[in-house]
């Protein structure tokens, strides 16, 4: 189903039989929404998001492509989520069985501008897919169709934000003992110590090569998302805290109590691609009531 959403722009919305559903707006391919069985909201938006291009919606799922953060000559996180993005009506088969799931199928290929600022030739296949125990998945597809022989190389994201009740009270699991780089000293690296990971401050970190299987544990919902990657090595961990929240003119002052970032991502080793080739980069997320797991 397509419709016109804030100021306007196309957005499509995927529909579960048992009530949750997905909104994915063409401009970026950015996903907006995504509501478990009950319409409860998963990821976090914020309320002062500027839907309007060439500004990136702020909150949902950015996707960060060619470039990742600032990990190169390109602006912030490159330039996919400010394109917009066309329906692919006949996508090549996906290895996944569509089976009881409903999905939305869309493209980037570059106009002549983007060439100007990345000179290469690709397809950027992204299919998104809502399950039927509402798990979303994202699954982006990547082919170098230069013809001028050349490879490219790019980093790469899901820049997804979580909705947390109380950043205070939230847990990541799965990241424990990793090294990382921390962008808020200067990109070294560090490794993490052996707990949890909890939040009283600002966070900006590149976790490498992690499990495929990332968890967040948010006490006051009794909720944990379970984050599951392939093809995306690293993740990365962002909350602003306070200070870098008021410097964000789309994000209100409190905002950064009700969001957290994990994102699958290759950020320490970029990807490369000779033509012809293609990359397949895939991030599925759920989310069940804690007690699934360990009955607190
Ligand atoms: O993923 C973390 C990060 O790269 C941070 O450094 C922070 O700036 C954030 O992304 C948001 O970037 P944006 O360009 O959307 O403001």
């Amino acid at each position: 189903e397509i419709t016109k959403g804030i100021n306007g722009l196309e957005k499509v919305t995927l529909r579960d039989v048992r009530g949750s559903s997905a909104e994915i707006y063409l401009y970026g391919a950015h996903v907006t929404s995504w509501k478990n069985e009950h319409g409860e909201e998963l990821l976090f938006v914020s309320s002062k998001a500027i839907f309007k291009p060439p500004k990136p919606i702020r909150g949902g799922i950015p996707i960060c492509f060619p470039q990742f953060s600032n990990h190169g000559p390109l602006e912030a996180h490159g330039f996919a989520r400010n394109r917009f993005w066309k329906i692919d009506p006949s996508p090549p088969p996906f290895p996944t069985s569509t089976v009881n799931k409903t999905y939305i199928d869309l493209i980037l290929r570059p106009t002549e501008e983007d060439f100007k600022i990345w000179p290469h030739s690709f397809e950027f296949r992204l299919r998104v897919t809502l399950g039927p125990a509402g798990d979303l998945m994202l699954i982006s597809r990547i082919r170098n169709t230069n013809a001028d022989g050349k490879p490219f190389s790019f980093t790469f994201a899901y820049h997804t934000y979580f909705s947390v009740s109380d950043i205070s009270e939230v847990r990541v699991e799965g990241l424990e003992t990793l090294d990382y780089l921390d962008n808020l000293r200067n990109k070294e690296r560090f490794t993490e110590q052996g707990d949890a990971i909890t939040f009283e401050s600002e966070v900006d970190k590149v976790y490498l090569s992690t499990p495929t299987k990332i968890a967040i544990l948010d006490h006051e919902k009794k909720r944990t998302f379970v984050i599951r990657k392939d093809g995306l090595p690293d993740a990365v961990v962002w909350n602003p805290w306070d200070k870098k929240a008021k410097a964000i003119p789309d994000l209100g002052d409190e905002d950064y109590k009700h969001m957290l970032c994990v994102e699958s991502a290759a950020v320490e080793k970029s990807i490369t691609l000779k033509p012809g080739e293609e990359w397949r980069g895939r991030q599925e997320l759920s989310a069940v009531p804690s007690s699934y797991f360990s009955g607190q």
